[in-house]
C-alpha cells in the first residue's frame, strides 16, 4: 500500500514538471518537441525552420522583411502643396497635370507636364462631339507639354512650352499630353500622347510620339513619327497608348505604358512594356505585354538589380509597390495607400543603366478634378516617401494613417445603397 502511494506521488511530480516545462495541461513528450516547434514570441528576422502556414511563408518569401519597418520597398506618402502655379482660381480654364519625372540639371530640378488653358472647363468625354477646337472634351484635350524648374522642388518657375501642338496631320495635332524625359547620350528625349482626334470620341484613342533636344530648356524637335504605334485590331493595347515611360535598362531603352481596353463600360488598364536601342526606335513590344496586370499611370523605378514600380488605382492588385528582377515579370512587394497618381519621381539613377539602383524618396504626382466635376482640372504636388536604399525614415515606415470620421462620411452610401440597406431590413420586418 506504501509502495502503491509513493509511486503514484511519483507520477504526480513527473506529470507536473512535465505540465510546468510545457505551461500546458496533460502535454505528451511529442507535444513538447511541438512546443520547442511553435512560433516564438520575438519575430525571428529570417525564415524559422519550423512548420509555417502559407500566410507566414508568403510573410517571409514574398517581402523584402517579416515587417513594414523591415520592407525596403514599403512606405508611406506624405504630399506638400507646391508654390508657383497659377490656377486662375480653380475655375478649371488651367490644369496641369501627368508630370515627367524629375531630373536634376546645371543646378536645378526640371519637370514638365500636359498643361491646358482653354477658355472654358472640359465639357467632359461623353460630350466629345459638342467639342470644338477651343472647347475641351477631357481635362487633356487641346493641352501642351508645359514645363517648370525649381531649386528645392517645392516652389516652382514655369518656364512655359516645351511641346505646342503640330498642325494637322501631324502626330498630336489635337492634343499632346502624358509626356516622359529620356536622357540617352547627352541628349534629351521627351515621349508624349499625341491625340488625332478629340478624346472620347470612341475612347481616350492615341499613340506615343517623341521629340529630342540638346538641353532640357529645349528648343525641342519633333520626330513627328508614331514612335510606340498602337496595337493591331483585337490586341490589347489597339486603341491607346498611354503614360510613356522610358528607363535605362540592361543598355537599352525600357519603355513603359498604359493601355486602357476591354471597352466601356468595363475598361481596363493594365501596363506594357516595349524595349529599343535607340530613342527614336524602332520599339519592341514585349511578347509577354500586358506585363503589369493593375496600375493605371506608369511609375517604375530602378531597384537593386531589377525594376519597381508603384501600382495604383486600378486592377487586382491597386495600392501595391511591386519589384520584378527582369524589367519583366513583377511581384507585389508591399501594400501601402494612399499612393501618388501619375507619380514623376526624381531618380538620379534612371538613365545611368544601374544594377544597384538606389530607389526614390520624392517627385511630383497630380490631382485630379481638384475642385469638382464642373471646374474639372488637376494640380501638380509634390510627394515624399522612403523607397531609398540610402535613407532611413521610420516614420515613412509606419502602417497606420488616421483619418477623421468626416473623411470617412464622405464617401457614404449612395441612393441606390440606401434603398438596398433599407430593403433588406423592411425584409427582417416581414419575417
Ligand atoms: C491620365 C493618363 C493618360 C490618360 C489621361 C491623360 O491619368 O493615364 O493621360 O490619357 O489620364
Amino acid at each position: 500500500m506504501y509502495l502503491k502511494h509513493i509511486s503514484l506521488i511519483f507520477i504526480g511530480i513527473l506529470l507536473f514538471n512535465c505540465e510546468t516545462k510545457t505551461g500546458k495541461k496533460n502535454e505528451t513528450k511529442k507535444d513538447s518537441i511541438l512546443v520547442s516547434k511553435r512560433f516564438p514570441f520575438k519575430l525571428p528576422e529570417q525564415k524559422p525552420n519550423i512548420p509555417l502556414s502559407k500566410a507566414l511563408e508568403r510573410n517571409y518569401e514574398a517581402y523584402l522583411g517579416p515587417t513594414p519597418q523591415k520592407n525596403e520597398l514599403y512606405s508611406q506618402f506624405k504630399y506638400t502643396k507646391l508654390k508657383g502655379f497659377d490656377y486662375n482660381n480653380h475655375d478649371g480654364t488651367i490644369s496641369r497635370r501627368d508630370p515627367s519625372k524629375v531630373i536634376y540639371h546645371n543646378g536645378k530640378y526640371y519637370v514638365w507636364y500636359t498643361y491646358r488653358n482653354t477658355k472654358t472647363p472640359p465639357i467632359g468625354t461623353k460630350n466629345a462631339d459638342k467639342a470644338t477646337d477651343e472647347i475641351p472634351s477631357s481635362d487633356w484635350d487641346l493641352a501642351e507639354i508645359w514645363y517648370a524648374t525649381s531649386k528645392d522642388g517645392f516652389t516652382w518657375k514655369e518656364q512655359g512650352v516645351a511641346i505646342s501642338r503640330p498642325p494637322k496631320p501631324n502626330v498630336g495635332w489635337r492634343s499632346v499630353t502624358t509626356t516622359d524625359i529620356l536622357e540617352w547620350k547627352g541628349k534629351y528625349y521627351l515621349y508624349y500622347q499625341g491625340f488625332m482626334e478629340v478624346s472620347g470620341k470612341r475612347g481616350d484613342d492615341c499613340p506615343v510620339a517623341v521629340s529630342y533636344a540638346n538641353s532640357p530648356d529645349g528648343p525641342w524637335t519633333p520626330y513627328n513619327k508614331i514612335v510606340i504605334p498602337n496595337g493591331g485590331e483585337g490586341e490589347w493595347d489597339q486603341f491607346s497608348i498611354h503614360d510613356p515611360y522610358p528607363l535605362v535598362y540592361k543598355g537599352k531603352i525600357y519603355l513603359y505604358y498604359k493601355s486602357d481596353f476591354n471597352g466601356q463600360p468595363n475598361l481596363i488598364r493594365m501596363q506594357g512594356l516595349a524595349i529599343a536601342d535607340n530613342p527614336l526606335g524602332p520599339f519592341k513590344k514585349h511578347p509577354l505585354n500586358p506585363i503589369m496586370n493593375s496600375g493605371h499611370e506608369t511609375t517604375m523605378f530602378p531597384f537593386k538589380n531589377g525594376i519597381a514600380a508603384l501600382v495604383i488605382r486600378d486592377g487586382n492588385e491597386h495600392n501595391t509597390v511591386q519589384f520584378s528582377e527582369d524589367g519583366i515579370n513583377f511581384e507585389i512587394a508591399s501594400i501601402t495607400n494612399l499612393m501618388p497618381n501619375a507619380a514623376g519621381p526624381f531618380i538620379p539613377d534612371a538613365f545611368t543603366n544601374t544594377n544597384d539602383g538606389r530607389g526614390i524618396s520624392w517627385g511630383i504626382s497630380h490631382f485630379t478634378n481638384a475642385t469638382n466635376w464642373s471646374q474639372n482640372h488637376a494640380v501638380l504636388a509634390r510627394f515624399d516617401c522612403d523607397l531609398s536604399q540610402d535613407i532611413n525614415d521610420p516614420s515613412m515606415k509606419k502602417n497606420h494613417t488616421y483619418y477623421k470620421p468626416e473623411h470617412y462620411y464622405k464617401h457614404g452610401l449612395n441612393k441606390i445603397q440606401k434603398e438596398r440597406v433599407l430593403a433588406e431590413t423592411n425584409a427582417l420586418k416581414t419575417k
